[in-house]
């Protein structure tokens, strides 16, 4: 008689995990087999001497791709942006920003722990910025006025949606703030989320701005890790500071080896996670309770307004935790879904059935 094999092997643990659909951010991504097999294989030494020579190709990649003089491989886009922003301003300067800009918004107040400078907020439709907005405000030179050094874009606009800056509006902002005497900085965690939705290459997108931060571990998959590129001049600074945050990281070619690939091949795939998060969109856009507009979806992010389904946000992604899908609320009634690599069609249809059923409910 045939005996009945059960082909699953999975812990309850594992069961859970293959059933979830984890869309709270592209943050969640585990490496690759192929990320961890040359983690293993990774040729290290000590980067604070600057003697680890995975880290030292993926700068040197890294300031290829941008093509920039250099490059600084760092723990996180936080301390990324931290350093560039201390490399680029004064204490006592004024840094013009969107409201919902990462750098002011979820960043422990390093504005002003760190560069001992104070936000100028903008708000803007969609998260995008434009020069005669900046132009408004940028302060008088009057000497009671904090003087404004530094102008920050965010391209994706996480906070807005993972909204795109054409790329002529951001090169008229750098221009017309360094005619102004002002510099630029782009936190660019997921520039190229906004490269693959343009349809062009990071280093045009960005060749304008003094220096640009970017993540290895948000939808290009990597466990770990940013880099600041610009000038010489800049990263031989920033390496500076990097060391007085604690950021000089020893062997962590290890991190880099799976940084590598992150950089070189998972570009290629984000417009899968642009069309999921498409599929998504529209999906939401049909559940009543749910509002979005699918076509202003542009990139792997989303954020949708579920007033009108009777839950405030607590309540709605708890409910979705019951059903294994995760999903984060970034206001009383507001949840931003994101999609990754982690995220196939299927689990986007199987949230949207849950998200259905919930809202009917
Ligand atoms: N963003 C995280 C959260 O902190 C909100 C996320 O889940 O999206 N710039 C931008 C635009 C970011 O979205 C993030 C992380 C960072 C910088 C900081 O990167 P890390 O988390 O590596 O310090």
């Amino acid at each position: 008689m045939a005996v009945a094999i059960d082909p699953v092997h999975l812990s309850a643990d594992e069961k859970v995990r293959a059933t979830t659909v984890d869309l709270r951010s592209d943050t969640v991504t585990r490496p690759t087999p192929e990320m961890r097999r040359a983690m293993a294989e990774a040729e290290v030494g000590d980067d604070v001497y600057g003697e680890d020579p995975t880290i030292n190709r993926l700068e040197q990649r890294a300031a290829e791709i941008f093509r920039r003089e250099a490059a600084l491989f760092v723990p996180s886009g936080t301390m990324g942006n931290t350093i560039a922003i201390k490399c680029l301003t004064q204490p006592g300067q004024e840094i013009i920003c969107e409201e919902r800009a990462h750098i002011y918004n979820y960043e422990m107040g390093m504005l002003a722990r760190f560069s001992g400078c104070v936000p100028r907020l903008i708000s803007a439709p969609q998260g995008i910025l434009t020069w005669a907005e900046v132009k408004k405000s940028i302060a008088p030179r009057i000497y009671y006025r904090a003087q404004s050094a530094l102008v920050s874009l965010e391209n994706t606009n996480n906070m807005a949606g993972g909204s795109v800056y054409p790329q002529e509006v951001s090169d008229e902002i750098c221009d017309g703030a360094h005619e102004a005497g002002l510099r630029v900085h782009l936190d660019g965690a997921r520039v190229f989320n906004a490269a693959a939705a343009l349809g062009k290459p990071v280093a045009e997108i960005t060749r304008k701005f003094d220096a640009v931060m970017f993540c290895l571990s948000k939808g290009l998959g990597a466990p770990v890790g940013s880099l600041v590129v610009s000038s010489r001049a800049l990263i031989d600074e920033a390496r500076a500071v990097r060391k007085a945050l604690g950021g000089g990281m020893r062997q962590a070619g290890i991190l880099a080896a799976a940084g590598l690939i992150a950089l070189e091949k998972m570009p290629a795939r984000l417009k899968d996670d642009h069309a999921n998060a498409r599929f998504l969109a529209e999906g939401l856009g049909r559940i009543r309770g749910i509002r979005i507009d699918a076509a202003k979806v542009e990139t792997n992010i989303m954020v949708c307004d579920i007033s009108s389904s009777g839950m405030n946000s607590v309540e709605f992604s708890r409910r979705l935790a019951e059903h294994n899908i995760l999903a984060n609320g970034v206001g009383p009634t507001a949840m931003r879904f994101v999609t990754h690599m982690d995220v196939d069609r299927a689990g986007c249809e199987r949230a949207l059935q849950i998200i259905e059923e919930i809202c009917r409910a």
